[in-house]
């Protein structure tokens, strides 16, 4: 997977690429990453990247020229790909989206700043606007970080099989239960006796009600999309959690239907 970063702040993106998982993953040509500073594509005088709006207004709009030169220069020939602007406006990025991502030869993520790009760009050349949340950056590069990070993980061979995509938190619907590890005792506080039991059975009973506690508490519309076995279901009714259950996703129905 080749992923094409188009940016003005080049300099941003030197570290972050440069640790854990996402380092093995260059190092071992499972992932490529180019950096192209929109600047080197903007042709006049003063290599302006932005200006003005129409119409007047506050802030400054990213011109088309540099940013259509700066997609042409990147885009790899006969590569399956999308252009991706980062943007506040755009879908929310997700796990879905990052499975969907994985399937490509070349993710081209244009990082936004000041106002938006212009809209003639927009339509010509993205394929997609993706944001990463409800909250206000000051540009698109930590997203496009976000996007390389939940995309390069998802790619064969990237990850070791300890912690292999089947693990993850969100691999069946479910928030991951506590975890914990050596001293069995840490100020006072004891590690949950089943743990130490050695009946892998009662651990996963266990684990599969602390996963459905800590999911109700804090990420209750996640259940309306989990599905349990009949034994599971069991097991939750016994400790009093299926009718808790039930009672959220019938209301994730409702809500639903409002929105
Ligand atoms: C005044 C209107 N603002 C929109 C909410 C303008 C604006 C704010 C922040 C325009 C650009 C930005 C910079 N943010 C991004 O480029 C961005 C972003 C974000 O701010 N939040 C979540 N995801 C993303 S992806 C790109």
């Amino acid at each position: 997977m080749l992923f094409s970063i188009l940016t003005i702040f080049p300099d941003f993106f030197s570290s972050p690429l440069q640790e854990g998982i996402v380092r093995r993953a260059l190092g071992e040509g499972k992932i490529e990453v180019g950096i192209h500073n929109i600047r080197d594509y903007a042709l006049d005088r003063h290599r302006m990247t932005d200006d003005r709006p129409f119409g007047g207004g506050e802030g400054m709009v990213m011109k088309p020229e540099p940013l259509a030169a700066c997609v042409r220069a990147a885009v790899r020939p006969d590569c399956s790909r999308r252009v991706i602007l980062l943007s506040p406006k755009g879908e929310r990025f997700s796990q879905a989206q990052a499975e969907r991502l994985a399937g490509y030869e070349q993710l081209l993520l244009i990082c936004g700043r000041y106002e938006g790009v212009d809209e003639r760009f927009r339509e010509r050349y993205v394929d997609e606007e993706l944001s990463i949340g409800d909250y206000i950056l000051t540009g698109g590069e930590l997203a496009a970080l976000v996007v390389i990070d939940a995309v390069c993980r998802l790619l064969p061979g990237v990850l070791g099989c300890e912690d292999s995509a089947a693990n993850d938190s969100f691999s069946r619907g479910l928030l991951k239960h506590a975890q914990y590890t050596r001293p069995r005792v840490f100020e006072e506080m004891a590690v949950p006796e089943v743990l130490l039991s050695g009946d892998h059975a009662a651990i996963d009973r266990h684990r599969l009600v602390e996963s459905v506690r800590l999911t109700l508490a804090r990420r209750p519309e996640l259940l309306a999309s989990v599905r349990f076995s009949p034994v599971e279901e069991k097991i939750l009714r016994r400790e009093g959690l299926y009718d808790r259950i039930e009672a959220v996703v019938k209301a994730e129905r409702v809500q639903g239907d409002a929105g």
